[in-house]
C-alpha cells in the first residue's frame, strides 16, 4: 500500500493542492491528517485544481478553505452540500467535495445531506467529526457520546449520538458510505481516495479527537443510535 501512495506515482504534486497560508490548526489537530489526506487521493487519482471544486462549511474543518488551492466556496454553516449540489448539477464535467464537520453537516445541514444522498448527486462529502463544535470552543455536537461533558452539557449530554454512516446507508443502501480514522493513517487515506474515484454520492465520515476541546469525550461508552435500531 505504501508504494501504491508512494511520490514518484503521483502526475500531480501534493503542493499543487495547497496555498501559501500555512495551516492553523492547534498543534496536534486530526485536521492536518485529513488535509493532507485529501492532498493524497486528489494527486494519485491525477484531479488538477482547475477540475476541482470543494464547498467548505463552516468549523475548523471548514477553515481549510484557508489552506487549500483550489476553486471553492466557504459557505454557510450547514450549507456547504446545496452549494456543492448547484456546483454538480451546472458543471458535472467537475469533482465537486465537500468539506466540514459534524456540526455543520450532522446538524444544520442534515436535511440537505439526507437529498443529497437519496437523489445520489455526485458529490464527495467529507465529515471532519470530531464529535464536538470546535470551532466555537467544544459545545455538544449530533455526535457526541452520551454522558459527555462538554462545555454546553457540564453535567454530561443526555442525547444518543448519530451514525452518519449507518444513517446515510438507511436512506440510500446504493451510496458510498465508510468511516475513517485518523488511528489508521494508510487505511484512511486510501477511503479518501476510494471516496474521489466513486461515481456517485459518497461520504466519508472521519473519525477524529478535537485535542483541544475533545480529550474527555466518553468515547467508551459510545452507543450510536443505528447500533440500538439493528437489533429492535
Ligand atoms: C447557522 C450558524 N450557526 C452557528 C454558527 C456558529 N458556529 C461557527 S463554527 C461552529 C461550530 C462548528 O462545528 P463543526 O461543524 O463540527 O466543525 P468543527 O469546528 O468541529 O470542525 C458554530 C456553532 C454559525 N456560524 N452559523
Ligand atoms: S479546536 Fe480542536 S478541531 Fe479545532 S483546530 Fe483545535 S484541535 Fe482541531
Ligand atoms: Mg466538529
Amino acid at each position: 500500500m505504501v508504494g501504491h501512495f508512494s511520490r514518484r506515482n503521483y502526475m500531480k504534486s501534493l503542493s499543487d493542492y495547497r496555498s501559501p497560508i500555512a495551516p492553523t490548526w492547534c498543534p496536534g489537530c486530526n485536521d492536518y491528517l485529513f488535509y493532507a489526506g485529501l492532498q493524497v487521493g486528489l494527486a494519485a487519482l491525477d484531479i488538477p485544481t482547475h477540475k476541482l471544486v470543494i464547498s467548505f462549511d463552516i468549523g475548523c474543518a471548514g477553515n481549510m478553505a484557508d489552506f487549500f488551492k483550489t476553486y471553492g466556496i466557504h459557505t454557510l454553516h450547514g450549507r456547504s452540500v446545496p452549494t456543492a449540489m448547484g456546483i454538480k448539477m451546472v458543471k458535472p464535467e467537475l469533482t465537486v467535495c465537500v468539506v466540514g464537520g459534524d456540526g455543520g453537516l450532522y446538524g444544520e445541514g442534515l436535511g440537505h445531506l439526507i437529498a443529497a444522498a437519496r437523489a445520489n448527486i455526485d458529490i464527495k462529502v467529507f465529515v471532519s467529526n470530531n464529535n464536538l463544535y470546535s470551532l466555537t470552543t467544544g459545545q455538544t455536537s449530533p455526535t457526541t457520546p452520551k454522558g459527555s461533558k462538554t462545555k454546553s452539557t457540564p453535567l454530561g449530554t443526555d442525547n444518543l449520538p448519530i451514525d452518519g454512516v449507518a444513517l446515510i446507508k438507511t436512506v440510500n443502501p446504493d451510496v458510498f458510505a465508510k468511516r475513517a480514522t485518523f488511528k489508521n493513517p494508510l487505511e484512511h487515506n486510501a477511503i479518501i481516495k476510494e471516496a474521489l474515484s466513486h461515481q456517485g454520492f459518497a461520504l466519508v465520515d472521519i473519525s477524529q479527537i478535537c485535542v483541544t476541546f475533545g480529550k474527555q469525550l466518553n468515547h467508551e461508552e459510545e452507543v450510536p443510535i443505528a447500533a440500538l435500531t439493528k437489533n429492535s
